[in-house]
């Protein structure tokens, strides 16, 4: 059986080709366009990144590798006694777009086991830093300090050629995700259990290691597997995924640009809105002094955070236009397993009254919730109640996406990313001009 990496070397050796070919011969052909509302507002849909991993579309949501979420989890082998896919499946998806057989996982949860030991020089790093620093600057930080690890940065200081980069580079990302759960869990064990480190089990897949590190029974091996793929991707313009991809087009390894992304994940309108949204949850339950939520409060609540100027956390999207699919797989969860938590009974609730009031409002583009809106209530549900901490588990699964993109990055050979600025008086110019004359 030809392993992963393998079949990754022959895809990647069938698709340059066309890579090449539209490069070569229609690199002029216009495919979009650019407003001076996007250059100022974030280039908001202008068709610049290219990424086969996932693709966004508005009213649909999430396709990873063509399978929405439910076409993947019924394709994907599952762990035994598990309903969800494993992360070990799911990767091996991502990177060759093809479902692995049982065979092909069980392959990968091995090369795991063998890359998965985090040097113990990372840990005195996280021991190092004051107990209160976020979580998300120790995983983060914990990354960057393994860059001395990256097998990529050795294979550039030796002699770097293009057509080979995709190699180290699939080997950075394979450690990476390998070691990345034992870190995650040793930061809340280290952060908010006294300290009381949970060692590794290497019988287990990454779902399961990941509950038995964090002491958590089952089901939460399953809520590990959901969590970390529905969170891996989605598409290459989200702050974390652009940012990875960017640091790396500069040839930095795998380590510098993956920190860098979790530095994104941790901006409070993208993936900190998880945390946001338990914040949110909390004020507004003090706020009521023991009174039930009803739809009511609930709306009274929205309209005084929107009053105050801000966000509501965990509703509107860049690019949605709907309900994220990633919100209900997460809700489909809820309703099998907690159906009568009150947590998740208030956020249904809030998915009552929350669009609406957005409508009304009038500013939001999309109205609907996104993935963060959910994905504490089960992390609470099950314990893990020191929400400053749900942002890793985004991270975790992130480097799933980003880094196998990186890994093509390097496969197809993306140069060095590099936008053209203007300046105002340029914008001022051809707004009187009715548009540059190209
Ligand atoms: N509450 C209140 N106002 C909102 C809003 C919300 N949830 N979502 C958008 N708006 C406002 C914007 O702030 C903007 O206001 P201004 O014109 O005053 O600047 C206006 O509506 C138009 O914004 P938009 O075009 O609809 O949305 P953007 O593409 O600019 O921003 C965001 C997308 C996700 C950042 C935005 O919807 C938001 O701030 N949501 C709340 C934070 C959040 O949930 N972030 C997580 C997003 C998913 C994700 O990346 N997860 O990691």
């Amino acid at each position: 059986m030809a392993t992963l990496k393998d079949k990754l070397r022959q895809e990647i050796q069938e698709h340059r080709p066309r890579t090449a070919k539209l490069t070569k011969e229609f690199g002029n052909v216009v495919i979009d366009q650019v407003t001076i509302g996007q250059a100022i507002g974030g280039v908001r849909d202008v068709r610049c990144l290219v990424t086969d991993i996932s693709y966004l579309d508005p009213f649909e949501g999430i396709r990873f590798r063509g399978k929405t979420i439910p076409e993947a989890y019924a394709a994907l082998p599952k762990a035994a006694g598990g309903e969800y896919p494993t992360v070990e499946a799911f990767w091996y998806f991502l990177l060759t777009g093809d479902v692995p057989t049982q065979g092909e996982t069980d392959e990968v949860i091995a090369e795991f086991k063998t890359r998965a030991k985090v040097p113990s020089y990372v840990f005195d790093v996280l021991r190092a830093l004051p107990k209160d620093t976020h979580p998300m600057v120790m995983l983060s930080g914990a990354v960057l300090a393994m860059q001395r690890e990256s097998k990529f940065a050795r294979f550039y200081n030796e002699g770097f050629n293009k057509n080979d980069a995709w190699a180290p580079m699939y080997e950075d990302a394979s450690d990476l995700i390998a070691r990345l759960p034992e870190i995650a869990a040793f930061i809340y064990r280290y952060k908010y259990k006294r300290g009381d480190i949970i060692p590794s089990n290497s019988e287990l897949d990454v779902g399961a290691n990941f509950a038995h590190m964090m002491g958590i029974p089952k089901p939460y091996d399953d809520v590990a597997r959901m969590y970390f793929t529905l969170h891996s991707d989605h598409e290459s313009g989200n702050v974390s995924a652009h940012t990875t991809h960017l640091v790396a087009s500069a040839l930095s390894d795998a380590y510098y640009a993956f920190s860098a992304g979790l530095n994104g994940l941790a901006g409070p309108l993208h993936g900190l809105a998880n945390q946001e949204v338990l914040g949110w949850i909390q004020g507004f339950r003090q706020k009521l002094g023991g009174e039930e939520p009803t739809e009511e409060n609930v709306r009274k609540a929205l309209w005084d955070t929107l009053n105050a100027g801000q966000v509501v956390p965990g509703y509107g999207h860049a690019v949605l236009r709907k309900t994220d699919p990633r919100y209900m797989a997460q809700r489909e969860f809820c309703l099998k397993h907690l159906p009568d938590d009150p947590l998740f009974k208030l956020v249904s609730m809030i998915y009552q009254v929350a669009p609406g009031v957005l409508m009304e409002h009038g500013k939001a583009k999309n109205p609907w919730p996104n993935v963060d809106a959910q994905s504490g209530v089960i992390q609470w549900y099950y314990g893990v109640r020191e929400f400053d901490f749900y942002t890793v588990l985004f991270g975790v699964g992130r480097a799933l996406g980003v880094l196998a993109n990186l890994t093509w990055d390097r496969a197809l050979g993306y140069p060095l990313e590099r936008p053209k600025s203007v300046t105002t008086e340029m914008l001022e110019k051809w707004a009187a001009e009715g548009g540059r004359k190209l």
